[in-house]
């Protein structure tokens, strides 16, 4: 017999909110009208919602008692002393201006550090916090391993950052030109992929010989935390609380979205250890955001959060989460799907290039295969390619990236294991007809973040 035994969700469902499947005619009308963009389809059009993990997780019953507690003085609201004690005591941070959600905190901290002709570097761009650095006139600069640009690589640890791209930056531009280091716990462009403690101290060493902070983009940092204790050396026996506390203590501050590992529908901060720039932030936040002891949030949303931190650093709920990602990327494995490898921790990253290997990626292979899903089975997926990727500043050419992804992200204690297999078979079926699937070709792009409002057509 197996010593192996099964586990489940370590929490029972108190409240349902009911979904419905709609007929693929109607599927097809609704996404035609969006313009073939699944953030333009309506969401009661959707039947299980892939589209992103933020903001769209379910709330413990401690977290919605929280919302009662909420004290919504303009000024010195005890939710808010309660939200920086947390944050001090899970994550080290000093310092904490409170924001609507991670942007704000991106946009606050990047015009606060960065001058025009700096340089940023990072493991990995992410779509708003490279927006927030260019236009405070900044140039972000890749500097992730290799591996994490390869879908089939399977190293652990595909966040890690590549020292010697990182001491070649230095040398080049000078670290006066470096206000400070990008690293984000996990990767989401690259896949949802974590990046190890071991790389992340040598970053720290190197960065101290040059004077450079590290900035934290922390918005999965527990689900990063957990894949350190699963695969890196010495810290088997470690809790993921005290992992997360480890990485966070490396960095000199952090942006959070803290509506993905934080599980609140709104919210976010700037944690940061420099009194000095804590005192910008602080008066930043009044012209963008609102006073700084609530920045963008209500009182009850930054009780909510507290709670929030504190349950997503436990090992049970975090071993729950992953593994229900882990349990559909199997699945798809399983039926010969290409997907980013390994299986990352917020959602499964489909390789569109391979997937529909006949559509150039001037045809927008992700966007066409998002569309097709959702025309399949009312499952609403994301674009993570060349639409995301934008363009070239200079040249106006689309960026190229070597990832052409579709994103199913899944929501934290949100879908149950039937749902996981609704939509790999959904996925398995669209994979069945993929020679008849053809490219796309873009109607219509916004300035900014085209990704979430660009229009299509079918070629
Ligand atoms: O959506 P915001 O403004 O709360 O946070 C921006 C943000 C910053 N960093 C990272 C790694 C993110 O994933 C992120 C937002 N991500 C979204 C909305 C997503 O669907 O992945």
């Amino acid at each position: 017999m197996s010593t192996e035994r099964t586990w489940a969700e370590p929490y029972k469902i108190k409240m349902v909110e009911p979904v419905f499947m709609t007929t693929e005619a109607h599927r097809k009308k609704a996404i035609e009208e969006a313009g073939y963009n699944t953030f333009l389809l309506k969401s009661a059009d959707v039947y299980i919602d892939l589209l992103t993990d933020s903001g769209t997780s379910a709330m413990s019953d401690r977290q919605w008692a929280g919302l009662m507690m909420g004290d919504e003085a303009y000024a010195g609201s005890r939710n808010y002393y309660n939200l920086v004690e947390t944050i001090q005591k899970y994550y080290s941070y000093k310092h904490v201006v409170p924001t609507h959600q991670g942007r704000a905190a991106e946009h606050i901290l990047s015009q606060i550090l960065i001058n025009e002709g700096d340089y940023l570097p990072g493991n990995m761009y992410f779509t708003t916090t490279k927006l927030h650095q260019e236009l405070a006139g900044g140039k972000f600069v890749d500097i992730i391993v290799d591996e994490a640009h390869d879908p089939d690589n399977l190293y652990k640890f595909k966040g890690d950052v590549n020292l010697e791209k990182l001491e070649a930056l230095i040398n080049k531009v000078g670290a006066n030109k470096i206000p400070y280091v990008s690293i984000a716990t996990t990767v989401n462009m690259a896949g949802g992929q974590p990046i190890s403690l071991n790389n992340l101290k040598a970053i720290r060493k190197l960065t101290n010989k040059h004077g450079i902070k590290i900035i934290h983009d922390m918005t999965r940092v527990a689900e990063n935390a957990f894949m350190i204790q699963q695969n890196e050396e010495g810290y088997e026996n470690k809790s993921t609380a005290e992992i997360v506390y480890e990485i966070c203590s490396l960095t000199d501050g952090a942006t959070m979205s803290a509506k993905k590992d934080a599980m609140v529908n709104i919210g976010g901060f700037l944690a940061i250890n420099d009194p000095e720039i804590y005192v910008k932030a602080q008066n930043m936040v009044v012209v963008y955001e609102g006073l700084h002891t609530y920045g963008g949030m209500a009182g009850r949303d930054m009780e909510a959060l507290a709670i929030g931190i504190k349950e997503s650093v436990q090992d049970e709920h975090i071993k729950a989460r992953v593994g229900q990602v882990f349990y559909l990327g199997a699945k798809l494995l399983k039926l010969g799907i290409p997907i980013v490898k390994p299986v990352g921790t917020h959602g499964i990253f489909i390789n569109a290039k391979k997937f529909l290997s006949h559509v150039q990626q001037s045809n927008f292979p992700a966007q066409t295969l998002a569309a097709e899903i959702y025309v399949d089975s009312g499952v609403r997926a994301m674009e993570r390619g060349v639409v995301s990727a934008g363009r070239n500043k200079e040249t106006g050419e689309h960026n190229y990236p070597k990832l052409e992804l579709v994103r199913l992200t899944i929501p934290r204690r949100v879908y149950t294991q039937a749902h996981m297999d609704v939509i790999a078979e959904s996925v398995q079926r669209v994979y069945e007809r993929r020679d008849s699937i053809k490219g796309m070709k873009l109607i219509y792009e916004p300035e900014y973040l085209r990704f979430f409002q660009a229009k299509f057509e079918k070629l």
